[in-house]
């Protein structure tokens, strides 16, 4: 610590407690004990050992923090409004309220300074995870050869953890991925309070932290209480300062007693959550020696607080003077920063996609695995990998390294993120808050369910992650139920927010992945195994087809039947067409990749592909048939799968679900019977 711990430092840490008190007496819920316990640590890190600009939120030289605890809220919102951020009293007094810049838990694009939503135990350190190897990337592509601390892209992300977030399973693995990519720019101050909502946390927990985290690499420290019964932060400060040059991420393991100091409601479960009451209130301010008046600051307290509007500035001018210095001698790796922050796609990026000839046969992953190639090759802060699937999903980038700390290894754009499905998803969202990276993490499809709490958290930031979801029907094959999507696809359509691409060709396939580049939020790529013909349409009619969601792919003018098939369903629905055309009946096929899209276009454009007067329709997906009635209407039918799969060959497991022609013609017959 460069400066000792003041008088002023004590109080402007118990102001901090008051003002978590006074939000949750307010609004009459909340959680205040670890708002109260933990306001000394916050008050260090946002007045003294982050680098932050509370003028400039989004300043990209800024360190990142991250409150997986999200359930703490107040104890962030206190350190913003301390430390000089957009955020006034009456935000504070209008905590959890409607419309409030002060939701119940910390909300990115909400409330200025909050860099990731949180309040998803786990979820909040496996973010923080993302967001270091972002930075470390950063580092090694645009500025490799500068001393340790001396680079404008030298960025720390410091979280604050309680017993929830290492007891969630994300957490151990994100854990294990920050040990092996040693990332020395993440720091996790655990709050080893012993304290949740049921009471003891050896209730349902007996594991050895720091031996557990000693075991995944990481720097364990171990910071006890103070004489006061404090937590100690100048022990906490000695133990950043004593990990300086530690290539290891650093954990430490801070002893704390919920609730601190207030009289009676300090160590109890009871403190976690709720108002503390009147009483408990007044004790806590006498003991703390804070104003009579709730939501009052003295004035000399906010005065030293907001020092930090200075410091901020100051350190935002030098890094400027950094970056410019940088940018002045690297012109060409500077024009590719900003248009990596900007999210600017290449100009001319179709032109630059792989082609395919008609007929040729290429299941869709193939097709992406051909468009990542060229894809990696236009846009350098592309990056991504698989659940250590890569060769199932085809998800490698040829021409790029692996993504390590070892050699040139941080350079590396293929991220080997092992068998964590759900670490990886919340990482790849920690990347995407860090910015100028687009990213990317793949599975097979039934695997989705362990990533969804992520894929959510991208959805409700509205984060531009793109998963690679191959795998995506029953004709998988051999490897079972287990392995066979069923309800996913209807599953991960009821979230807002969420797009879904399940071309049905190599064309659209190329098609799928300009279109989740151009999305603002979330996208998976929902892709198939088994080898698909390419259809004979001209690139750009796909492009502009995926573009809108769906699209007639064939018609016969006054035509009567419709049919509408999403990926390699497709080609069934193609071959129906031609068997019942051979009979005399018109009919118009629609190819639906994406349904959130379609849904987005005007009336006009949708009734003009799902013409209202078309109530002869067969639906067709490989899938739950849940959702469909909408598309397919009262009089339509819906081919589908409502059933877990089975283990056999790839082409019988379907046959056996009536995935056929014949069946999309019983149903055709069905539909036409009815008309
Ligand atoms: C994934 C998830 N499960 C459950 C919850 C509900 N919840 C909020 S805090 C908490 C545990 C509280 O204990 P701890 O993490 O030790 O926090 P403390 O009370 O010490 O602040 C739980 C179960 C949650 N927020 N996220
Ligand atoms: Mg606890």
């Amino acid at each position: 610590m460069t400066d000792p711990w003041s008088n002023l430092d004590e109080r402007a840490a118990n102001a901090a407690r008051l003002l978590a008190v006074d939000a949750v007496e307010a609004a009459q819920s909340g959680h205040p004990g670890a708002a109260i316990s933990l306001a000394p640590v916050a008050h260090l890190l946002f007045q003294r050992t982050m680098r932050h600009d509370p003028r400039d939120p989004d300043w990209v030289g800024r360190d990142r923090f991250v409150l997986s605890c999200g359930h703490a809220s107040m104890l962030l919102y206190a350190q913003l409004y301390l430390s000089g951020y957009d955020l006034e009293i009456d935000d504070l007094a209008a905590f959890r309220r409607l419309h409030s810049r002060t939701p119940g838990h910390p909300e990115r694009g909400v409330t200025a300074g909050v860099d990731a939503s949180t309040g998803p135990l786990g979820q909040g350190i496996a973010m923080a995870v993302g967001m270091a190897m972002a930075f470390k990337h950063q580092r090694a592509v645009y500025d490799p050869n500068a001393a340790v601390g001396e680079s404008p892209f030298d960025r720390r992300v410091w979280v604050i953890a309680s017993d929830g977030d290492l007891q969630e399973g994300a957490s151990y693995e994100a854990g294990a991925l920050a040990g092996r990519q040693q990332l020395d720019n993440l720091t996790v101050i655990y709050d080893d309070n012993g304290i949740q909502i049921e009471g003891s946390t050896s209730l349902a927990w007996d594991e050895d932290v720091p031996a557990r985290f000693s075991a995944q690499r990481w720097r364990v420290s171990v910071v006890g209480r103070a004489d006061s019964g404090d937590v100690d932060v100048v022990g906490v400060d000695r133990a950043i300062a004593a990990a300086d040059g530690d290539p290891r991420p650093h954990l430490i393991v801070l002893k704390s007693e919920i609730a601190w100091p207030a009289p009676t409601a300090r160590g109890t479960a009871g403190a976690h959550s709720g108002a503390l009451g009147a009483d408990e209130v007044r004790r806590l301010r006498e003991v703390t020696g804070g104003p009579a008046t709730p939501f009052e600051v003295e004035a000399d307290v906010l005065g030293y607080t907001r020092r930090a509007i200075g410091r901020g500035q100051s350190l935002h001018a030098s890094w400027n003077d950094a970056m410019e210095r940088w940018q002045r001698e690297n012109p060409d790796l500077a024009e590719q920063w900003r248009a990596a922050q900007a999210r600017e796609l290449p100009a001319g990026l179709a032109a630059a996609m792989p082609t395919f000839e008609v007929g040729s046969q290429l299941a869709t992953r193939d097709a992406s695995a051909k468009v990542i190639q060229a894809l990696a090759a236009q846009i350098p802060e592309l990056m991504g990998g698989s659940a250590d699937l890569a060769e199932a999903n085809k998800t490698l980038i040829a021409a790029s390294a692996s993504f390590l700390p070892e050699g040139d290894g941080r350079l590396g754009r293929n991220i080997h993120w092992g068998v964590r499905e759900l670490g990886m998803t919340a990482a790849l969202n920690g990347m995407l808050l860090a910015g100028g990276v687009r990213a990317f993490a793949a599975t097979f499809l039934v695997f989705s369910d362990f990533q969804r709490p992520a894929v959510r958290l991208a959805a409700l930031m509205n984060l531009p992650a793109i998963y690679v979801w191959t795998h995506d029907s029953v004709a998988v094959g051999p490897d079972g139920p287990t392995h066979q999507p069923i309800e996913q696809l209807p599953s991960l359509r009821a979230m807002p927010g969420l797009t879904l691409i399940r071309p049905a060709d190599a064309r659209e396939t190329v098609a799928a992945w300009l279109v989740a580049l151009e999305q603002e939020g979330p996208t998976g790529l929902v892709l198939c195994r088994q080898p698909l013909p390419t259809l004979d349409l001209p690139s750009a009619i796909t492009l502009a087809g995926v573009r809108r969601g769906a699209y007639v792919l064939s018609e016969d003018p006054d035509a009567s039947l419709l049919l509408i098939a999403t990926g390699s369903e497709v080609g069934l629905a193609l071959a129906a067409a031609t068997e019942v055309r051979a009979a005399g009946v018109k009919v118009r096929v629609v190819s639906m990749p994406s349904r959130e899209i379609f849904e987005r276009q005007d009336a006009a454009y949708r009734d003009s592909v799902l013409p209202p007067r078309l109530t002869q329709r067969v639906v067709i997906e490989a899938a739950a048939t849940f959702g469909w009635r909408d598309i397919a209407g009262d009089r339509g039918v819906v081919v589908g799968i409502d059933e877990f799969g089975l283990s056999g060959g790839g082409d019988d497991v379907p046959r056996a679900f009536g995935m056929t022609v014949e069946r999309v013609l019983e149903a055709i017959e069905t539909v036409r019977a009815q008309a």
